[in-house]
């Protein structure tokens, strides 16, 4: 019997206020309110193609600017992943892919490792995307591989549409912790890493 993989977390500071609960083995349905709805529009692509089941309900001052919400958006579904994989017992562990959006190739690289580590090479062409400041998405990357300890690497390729580029991001790193966090029937009770413990 296969422990359901789900958790919910919950972080309040004085800059957020954020819950959120993931299934990992879910069907890809999402519940996202944030104050920024790009982001929910970002968080619905991380939730269906990972089908990671994902609701997630979020304030914070978004009046001085979006860094603070996106950084702790990051870092509260990172580390309520990293808790619901329990002991990564039979997961694939490693997913790789480059995902096309239109003129954009984007490419991912994944280690569910237990060393957290971004290596983000994403220039974005505009300021803004979504009213918000096109450097600020580079933040929820690192605090999700920071809280999720995950070893993460990032590359867009080529592209020139900023919605594009942005959005192929969080397509691709989506698609990839589907294939690294499904677990191989077989091997279910081993955990894949030479250690025995990740
Ligand atoms: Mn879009």
């Amino acid at each position: 019997m296969i422990k359901e993989r789900k958790s919910e977390n919950f972080r309040k500071t004085s800059e957020t206020e954020i819950f959120c609960k993931v299934n990992i083995d879910g069907k890809g349905l999402s519940d996202i309110n944030t104050p920024i709805p790009f982001m929910n529009h970002m968080l619905e692509q991380i939730s269906k193609h990972s089908y990671i089941d994902l609701v997630v309900n979020c304030s914070g001052d978004i009046e001085i600017d979006a860094h603070h919400t996106i950084e702790d958006l990051g870092w509260c579904i990172g580390e309520a992943v990293n808790n619901a994989i329990l002991n990564k017992a039979g997961i694939n562990r490693f997913a790789s892919l480059s995902l096309p959006m239109d003129e954009t190739l984007t490419s991912c690289s994944l280690d569910v490792s237990g060393r957290p580590w971004l290596e983000w090479r994403v220039i974005l062409p505009n300021e803004k995307i979504g009213g918000v400041d096109s450097e600020i998405f580079q933040e929820f990357f690192r605090a999700f591989a920071q809280s999720a300890k995950m070893t993460i690497h990032i590359e867009n390729n080529y592209g020139s549409n900023a919605h594009h580029i942005i959005e192929s991001c969080f397509k691709v790193l989506s698609v990839c912790l589907r294939k690294s966090l499904t677990v191989m029937q077989r091997n279910s009770d081993i955990i894949p890493s030479t250690k025995g413990v990740i």
